[in-house]
């Protein structure tokens, strides 16, 4: 079966209840397993400022389901945590639920692009992804979570391990 990574995002309400939460429902209705599941961190708010600092970490799963219906069931998920999609792009939110990758799946469509677009420029990303997949490729360009977590620098996104 489909092996995903999932970005799991909260800075809206009880963060790490949302965010645990949201993977438990996310994992009955998609009949996914959990394969690995990072730490958590606490991380600056990037791409507009004015909020609070999330929570973030990535999972690790494997799916019967194809890349679109995993999409409507996330964002079924982010809508039953209370997540209001009417808000500002990269605003706050209660919860967010990402694809990172799908196997080495490479998609371009007006509704889904895999690999996540930004995902190689954020460390809330990358960090928590190297802990469970330092060695993973990225399809498109070609260099691993590790590589890409390096070519960071090092001033900007401010990240702290939470639990
Ligand atoms: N998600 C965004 C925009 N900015 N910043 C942090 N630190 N963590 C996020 O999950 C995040 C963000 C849009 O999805
Ligand atoms: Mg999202
Ligand atoms: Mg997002």
């Amino acid at each position: 079966m489909p092996i995903v990574y999932l970005s799991i995002g909260s800075n809206l309400g009880k963060r790490y209840e949302n965010c645990q939460n949201g993977i438990l429902q996310l994992l009955g209705i998609t009949k996914s397993l959990l394969i690995m599941k990072s730490p958590f961190y606490e991380t600056e708010p990037v791409g507009y400022e004015k909020q609070g600092w999330f929570l973030n970490a990535v999972i690790k799963i494997e799916t019967p389901l194809g890349p679109y219906q995993l999409l409507r069931d996330l964002k079924s998920v982010e809508s039953d945590l209370g997540r209001n999609f009417n808000q500002v792009r990269f605003g706050p939110r209660t919860l967010d639920l990402d694809i990172l990758f799908y196997d080495n799946l490479i998609e371009n469509t007006a509704d889904l692009v895999i690999p996540h677009p930004r995902m190689h420029e954020r460390r809330f990303v990358l960090k928590p992804l190297s802990d469970i997949a330092p060695n993973m490729v990225h399809p498109v360009l070609k260099k691993s979570v590790i590589q890409l977590l390096k070519g960071l620098e090092d001033s900007e996104q401010k990240i702290v391990l939470y639990k």
